[in-house]
């Protein structure tokens, strides 16, 4: 038996996202996202299922900040819709979008925890869609606009801002793969895209700064890590191209002011490039105060002519799967967050989203989901080693509070702490959720 500790000053947390769980989509003045479009179109989602209830937590305030309270974290990782803030994207305010997350706010704070705050987690405006979306300049500046309101408003209340969720997921997965909202399947789009999701993450941070809120402000990517099947170059070149397609296709431009000469030559190849005008990378290259981090798995992979887009294939070496079929790697968490280190510096590091999708429901009004709490210790053991080989980590939040809408996987995939019935909206603490409150209290445990 050995023991994990962590620092009296690391943020122990949970987050989630407004569309995943809110639900009350037509209320208070709430406009339309693309979600609530693409969720409606057939075939795009697992049961056709959509947000427009969610998990109810548009009215379940107290309720939810009580699984919170309970749990004992210090931090929540939450975002604001943006339809709730501005249903035309733009322009007019709805002032009950904004009084809704005043409340919910104010009570995280009377309850001692620390909002974490993501402006954009892929509900995207419908109006905006319609005058082109992320494909469009303009949306920069209806992002900037939001942003700037945020801040103004929530200044001193909101000291931890996180600009973009996953960006390559809003690009690549929207825009490439077509799996996500909007659904396009073009690579020029998702660069497009890519860059203006960029140029919104710089520009927001840049009026941050100016207006001199207090507070700390990043974004929040997704990495994952690839492990080369063998010392073959060949091998070790396609999980370096695969690699800084999550890595280093987001944090070159934002840390160095440049995007990496390996995936622009690539995507040269297939026609494609970045359309940068004059500025551009200046704007993307400000200065953050955190980086967020999201890693759910890793990969053994190797060469294969023709395999995806960056001639690579995963080799199934024999490790074990979540329910969603993600590949468990927790060595692979250490390696990429020293890798990070070892490119991009000591930025402080928040561990915005790790977690586990297995789909149990409650068996005489308990969830035994040890394969939870097995994926949490293996992880989080990791962060204690990147800890001590230096990474610069200030916190952690597990993917998520409670089950809820996994996008185009519907309410399929459960990856909460908290189990909730779809049908009754009834939430019930898993064992993961009791296990995780002790480690809150304690900052250790044993493996
Ligand atoms: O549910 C998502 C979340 O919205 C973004 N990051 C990954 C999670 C699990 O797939």
């Amino acid at each position: 038996m050995s023991i994990i500790t962590f620092p009296k000053d690391f943020r122990f947390g949970v987050s989630t996202a407004a569309y995943q769980i809110e639900g009350a989509y037509n209320e208070d003045g709430r406009g339309m996202s693309i979600w609530d479009t693409f969720s409606r179109i057939p075939g795009k989602v697992r049961n056709g299922d959509n947000g427009d209830i969610a998990c109810d937590s548009y009215h379940r305030i107290d309720e939810d900040i009580a699984l919170l309270k309970e749990l004992g974290v210090n931090t929540y990782r939450f975002s604001i819709a943006w339809p709730r803030i501005f249903p035309n994207g733009r322009g007019e305010v709805n002032q009950k979008g904004l009084d809704h997350y005043h409340t919910f706010v104010d009570k995280l704070l009377e309850n001692g925890i620390e909002p974490l705050c993501t402006i954009y987690h892929w509900d995207l405006p419908q109006a905006l869609q319609d005058e082109g979306g992320w494909k469009n300049r303009q949306t920069i500046e209806a992002f900037v606009e939001y942003s700037d309101l945020l801040f103004h408003e929530f200044s001193g209340k909101i000291k931890s801002w996180l600009t973009i969720n996953e960006p390559w997921c809003v690009s690549f997965l929207g825009y490439f793969v077509g799996e996500q909202a909007p659904g396009e399947k073009n690579l020029q789009s998702a660069l497009d895209v890519a860059h203006h999701l960029l140029l919104a993450h710089g520009k927001t941070v840049k009026r941050f700064k100016e207006l001199g809120i207090p507070g700390e402000i990043g974004f929040a990517p997704n990495v994952t890590w690839y492990e080369p099947f063998s010392d073959r170059p060949e091998d070790i070149e396609a999980c370096k191209r695969i690699s800084a397609w999550f890595t280093e296709w987001f944090f070159d431009p934002v840390f160095k002011g440049s995007y990496p000469q390996i995936l622009v030559d690539w995507f040269a190849a297939k026609g494609a490039k970045v359309n940068i005008e004059e500025g551009d990378m200046e704007f993307i290259n400000q200065p953050i105060d955190i980086l967020g981090i999201n890693y759910y798995t890793g990969t053994v992979s190797r060469y294969k002519e023709g395999q995806g887009t960056f001639d690579c294939e995963h080799i199934d070496i024999g490790f074990d799967h979540t329910d969603i079929d993600f590949t468990i790697y927790p060595e692979g968490f250490y390696k990429v967050l020293m890798d990070i280190k070892n490119k991009y510096g000591d930025v402080p590091i928040y561990i915005t989203e790790n977690g586990a999708t297995y789909n149990q429901d409650p068996i005489d009004g308990r969830v035994r989901d040890d394969k939870r709490i097995k994926y949490l210790k293996q992880h989080l053991t990791q962060i204690s080693r990147a800890l001590n080989s230096g990474v610069n980590l200030k916190g952690y939040c597990i993917w998520s509070l409670m089950d809820n809408y996994e996008w185009s996987y519907g309410y399929s995939m459960r990856f909460g702490l908290v189990h909730v019935d779809y049908q009754t909206l009834k939430r019930t603490k898993k064992d993961s959720y009791y296990w995780y409150s002790k480690l809150n209290q304690n900052y250790w445990f044993e493996v």
